[in-house]
């Protein structure tokens, strides 16, 4: 047999855009709901790196009625002329190649962002077609690409339909792009108002004075968002239902050559503390450098204030930053160049030199705050409650250790209450803590003893918003939660010693199951967060009807799929409501609920933790009127629900 011959001709050169479209993932890491948004923000990006720059002030995003998004600034436009190497318009140039973004070179952005940085040309590669209007010099250009399939059924991703033209006189700047994101790399789907408008309001508070709002020609709806306070309005937003402790947040801004940084800042009489860090507008979740920096900056200043002022004793011991920061809510934001992002989740901010900078800047201007006569009171609240704080964190370490004996001495209870799995496997390993004994009872009986542990909660365990820790410590269903996931939590938590890789919580579908949810998610969320950013959390979603008959039986989840189980059982078929998770027995709550194969779990995230930060303020705070209004215009017990911000949904 003839050796076939492999030469130059056979190897396949993949266009920079068609390798894009070959694997999206590797450019928008999803081509779910969140890659289908993130080929907008790519856009979006561009343009407030435009305004961010100086020049421009508005941007408009406008969701057509053929599933087309449209994002305009007012900026310079994006250069038409003839680039000197690739003989192609900028503005070609920057949708065909790959990188070339609207970053451009360091002359023309001092600090270029970006959510994500790989580029317009993305976004171009990944749409069906894209539309791109230049007013510039008193002209409007226009250029149009398309992604077609050839006679052969080969893709070709963000062509130009013709070179860019002069189309026309304008008296104003700026660019517009319009796109259809392709069907063939994202399906069917839609864009997302909500997901726009939490975005775009985020955008508004981090980009002082940046105009943007949102239109929906579908829905009719639309939204404006401009902040003059910027991000100082951003932490009066967030403290909203909380009780601030002076009347406006403190506010600095500071830039050298390597960064430039705002923080804003305020106290609240809560014992929890809210620092919210953003780089380049991308939220770090995850902290890093600048978080550190500040932290480290904001404690020295703090007790250096205290010190000179004799606010705190010679003999008394300097107080800790975590003394300073209790009921703190802070917003750091920071823009700077070669950004580079750790950790888990890729949100940690790595470069040590932020870390250097921040804490040189932010001595300096928390100096200069405090030294302002007409903010004395201010240090005084705060070095008070630190204070404060510090006896309570020493009494705290008491009750903890307390605890630690008495859980020892109680572990024999908390062994009749917790019904524990056999299997010392972890990754397969889960445990339900389900709402009221009754259920309890049924899940123990009905589930696979060698994997899943089962936790009944008695009543309701103790919301965690509104108390100390030493409180929430002394609340025994938390303790026995506590115990059973043996990490430890606050500052000890230890994910390594996790015993469970799952932790479903099972609630009924009505108010009093979302309450428990809702304080289940807060105690997660204050004091066992990596428990939630590492993936553990989970909803159950048991079924809310039966449709049976003779020989038939359908579970239904959710008020949108019961037409069609009711066509589908055809004449004389019989609904059963399910109220709550014990109204099934063993077998059926197995069945619809616990059985792996079967049953539908939503995994609970934290996009951003500014905004679950909020939600859980609003839905577990003291403004009950607040609290109200929040729950009927959010919360949605057709399932899908409900307060933190994203509950991702899964097929476990
Ligand atoms: C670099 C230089 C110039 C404009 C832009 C980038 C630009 C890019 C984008 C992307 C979306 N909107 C944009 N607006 C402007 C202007 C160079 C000059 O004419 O001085």
């Amino acid at each position: 047999m003839a050796e076939k011959k492999y030469e130059s001709k056979d190897i396949v050169v993949l266009d920079g855009l068609d390798a894009v479209r070959l694997r999206p993932g590797m450019y928008i890491g999803t081509t779910s709901a969140r890659g289908y948004h993130h080929i907008l923000w790519e856009i979006v990006d561009n343009a407030i790196d435009e305004i961010s720059n100086g020049y421009g002030d508005t941007i408009k995003i406008t969701l057509n009625k053929d599933g087309s998004a449209t994002v305009e600034d007012n900026g310079r436009g994006i250069p038409v002329d003839i680039h000197p190497t690739m003989k192609k318009s900028g503005v070609e140039v920057v949708y065909t190649t790959l990188h070339a973004g609207g970053k451009f070179n360091a002359e023309n952005y001092k600090f270029s962002g970006g959510l994500h940085g790989v580029g317009a040309s993305v976004t171009n590669a990944l749409s069906k077609w894209c539309k791109v209007t230049v007013n510039k010099d008193g002209k409007q250009y226009f250029i149009e690409f398309h992604s077609y399939a050839d006679e052969k059924g080969k893709v070709h991703s963000g062509v130009p339909v013709a070179p860019l033209k002069c189309v026309g006189e304008s008296k104003t700047t700026g660019t517009t792009v319009t796109f259809l994101p392709d069907e063939r790399v994202f399906g069917k789907q839609q864009f997302s108002f909500d997901t726009i408008i939490r975005r775009a309001k985020e955008l508004a508070f981090l980009n002082k004075g940046l105009k943007i709002s949102v239109e929906s020609k579908i829905t009719g709806e639309k939204q404006d968002f401009h902040y003059e306070g910027g991000i100082s309005d951003f932490v009066t937003y967030l403290v909203e239902g909380k009780n601030a402790l002076f009347k406006q947040p403190l506010y600095f801004h500071a830039a050298n050559k390597i960064v430039d940084l705002e923080v804003a800042f305020i106290s609240t009489d809560s014992y929890t503390e809210n620092t919210f860090s953003y780089v380049n507008n991308i939220p770090t979740t995850e902290g890093g450098m600048h978080e550190i920096g500040f932290k480290s900056a904001f404690t020295k200043v703090f007790n250096d204030y205290a010190r000179q002022n004799n606010l705190l004793k010679e003999k008394e011991l300097s107080l800790m930053g975590e003394d300073f920061r209790e009921g703190l809510v802070t917003i750091i934001n920071v823009k700077m160049n070669n950004v580079q992002f750790e950790g888990q989740t890729k949100t940690k901010l790595g470069n040590p030199e932020a870390r250097v900078e921040v804490e040189a800047l932010s001595s300096q201007e928390l100096g200069k705050l405090l030294d302002d006569k007409k903010n004395s009171n201010y240090a005084e609240i705060i070095i008070d409650k630190a204070k404060q704080a510090a006896k309570v964190r020493l009494a705290a370490k008491k009750a903890k250790e307390l605890t630690r004996a008495k859980n020892n001495a109680e572990n024999f209870n908390l062994v009749g209450k917790l019904a524990a799995s056999t299997s010392r496997d972890r990754e397969k390993s889960e445990l339900f803590i389900v709402e009221g004994d009754s259920a309890g009872g049924s899940a123990k009986q009905g589930r696979d003893r060698k994997y899943q542990a089962i936790l009944p909660l008695r009543g309701k365990p103790l919301n965690a918003e509104k108390k100390r820790i030493d409180q929430v410590l002394a609340n025994e269903e938390i303790r026995t939660i506590i115990s059973a996931l043996d990490t430890g939590f606050g500052e000890d938590f230890d994910l390594s010693s996790l015993r469970y890789n799952k932790v479903i919580i099972l609630s009924d579908a009505d108010q009093d199951g979302a309450h428990i949810r809702a304080i289940l998610l807060t105690f997660f969320y204050r004091y066992m967060k990596e428990l939630i950013t590492d993936g553990h959390v989970f909803i159950g979603l048991p079924p809310l009807y039966k449709v049976y008959k003779k020989d038939y039986e359908k579970y239904v989840y959710s008020d949108a799929e019961l037409p069609a189980a009711v066509a589908s059982a055809g004449k004389g078929y019989m609904i059963q409501r399910y109220k709550g998770l014990g109204e099934m027995n063993p077998e059926q709550l197995w069945e619809t609920t616990m059985d792996p194969e079967n049953r539908t779990l939503i995994q609970v995230t934290i996009e951003d933790g500014a905004v679950a930060e909020r939600m859980i303020t609003t839905l577990m705070g003291d403004d009950i009127e607040e609290r109200k209004a929040y729950i009927q215009e959010h919360a949605n017990f057709d399932r899908e629900d409900t307060f933190m911000r994203d509950y991702k949904k899964l097929d476990a």
